[in-house]
């Protein structure tokens, strides 16, 4: 068995502490990435396999996590469909989004090879990454990226257009859920086949569509992406931010492990989603905002009986660090999670 706290946790076995890792690790907090973005640019860092190598275990050398998430996008789907992205300050922009235009959606056409720089990255990490360390693959869900494809950027987070296109013309939706869904399983099923230890399934953005159309419109597409990486032979996480009481719609055939969003309560989770499925979460990033360690020690405090009595559980945000938390706050946890006597 690995030596990997975090790879024996996901893999089912009772483990002495809980594993650690946070959404957005690398690219929001780390005064090292920082320092390299003032030198290069987010495209520079995708792109260059070396240097994503090299970001993507920054988190590990400088907060000492259990897992690495791979440094890319979601947005890369898009790309390789033949869309143009820009990253701006103000986020992912598309040059021409898709807003209600068959034509436009006919035209699309994964082109693999614009994936290729990634799985050398994945290669290269899997060399330089330290034994007791995973490796984290993703990609986004086939909804959350549709919402970013019609819309053309989150300026609006209510992404109205993508909602409008999804109740009012179905038959393009469903073209485009497909497309993008099966260029995301050859994506994701290339990453196991390259090493990646779990794969994590990003919806974001889950909490925009009531959960009842989420569940009949989107989860069955969801389950083909996670059901290829499974048998692959790689566990799935599934993050659903916001799908709230339609949580419980969640069923041990979508994912071996559910990321539990800052909103919803861990206990209730745990009442609520089938035993088999392990959970992830899901404390407020927010708090890493706050200069002062009596708070973020008494916030912390409030899982110790959860992680005593759940061994499937993964502790992470319940969203992606931000670039207002503070680094201290972040290594703190991790130290905190790493020396808390656990008592299992
Ligand atoms: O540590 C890491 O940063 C890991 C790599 C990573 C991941 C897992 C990045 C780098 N992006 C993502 C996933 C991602 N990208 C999601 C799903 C997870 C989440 O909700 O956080 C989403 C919705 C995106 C889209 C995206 N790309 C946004 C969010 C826009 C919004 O508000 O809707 C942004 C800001 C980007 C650009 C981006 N992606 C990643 C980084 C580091 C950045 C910022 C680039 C920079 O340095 O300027």
């Amino acid at each position: 068995m690995s030596n990997s706290v975090f790879i024996r946790t996901i893999r089912g076995e009772r483990c002495e502490r809980p594993p650690v890792w946070f959404m957005r690790q690398a690219g929001r907090v780390l005064p090292s990435y920082l320092s390299l973005r003032e030198k290069y640019s987010f495209r520079d860092l995708m792109h260059n396999p070396e240097l994503t190598a090299k970001v993507t275990l920054l988190p590990v050398q400088d907060l000492g996590v259990d897992a690495a998430i791979l440094f890319s996008d979601i947005l890369v789907i898009p790309e390789a469909l033949g869309m143009e992205l820009n990253f701006t300050d103000k986020g992912p922009v598309f040059d021409a989004p898709i807003k209600n235009q068959s034509a436009y959606i006919s035209r699309l056409q994964g082109d693999t090879s614009k994936l290729s720089h990634i799985y050398k990255a994945i290669d290269l990490i899997k060399v330089q990454k330290p034994e007791d360390c995973a490796l984290i693959g993703f990609c986004g869900s086939p909804f959350t990226t549709l919402c970013y494809m019609v819309q053309g950027s989150s300026a609006n987070h209510f992404f109205p257009d993508a909602i409008k296109l999804i109740y009012s013309h179905r038959q393009q939706t469903s073209h485009l859920l497909e497309l993008i869904t099966e260029l995301s399983i050859e994506y994701a099923v290339n990453q196991v086949k390259h090493g990646i230890d779990a794969f994590q399934l990003f919806e974001t953005h889950a909490g925009l569509l009531p959960y009842e159309l989420y569940v009949e419109l989107v989860l069955p597409y969801v389950k083909r992406i996670t059901s290829a990486v499974r048998d692959a032979g790689c566990p799935v996480i599934f993050f659903p931010k916001g799908l709230g009481a339609g949580l419980k719609q969640i069923h041990y055939d979508v994912a071996d492990y559910i990321s539990v969003d800052w909103q919803d309560s861990m206990e209730e989770a745990r009442r609520t989603v089938d035993p088999r499925i392990g959970l992830q979460g899901n404390f407020d990033p927010r708090i890493f905002s706050i200069d002062n360690p009596n708070i973020l020690i008494s916030e912390l405090e409030k899982y110790k009986a959860f992680g005593r009595n759940n061994f499937n559980w993964i502790f992470n945000t319940g969203h992606g660090l931000s670039p207002d938390n503070l680094f201290h706050n972040v290594r703190r946890t991790v130290d905190w999670i790493k020396t808390t006597d656990w008592q299992r």
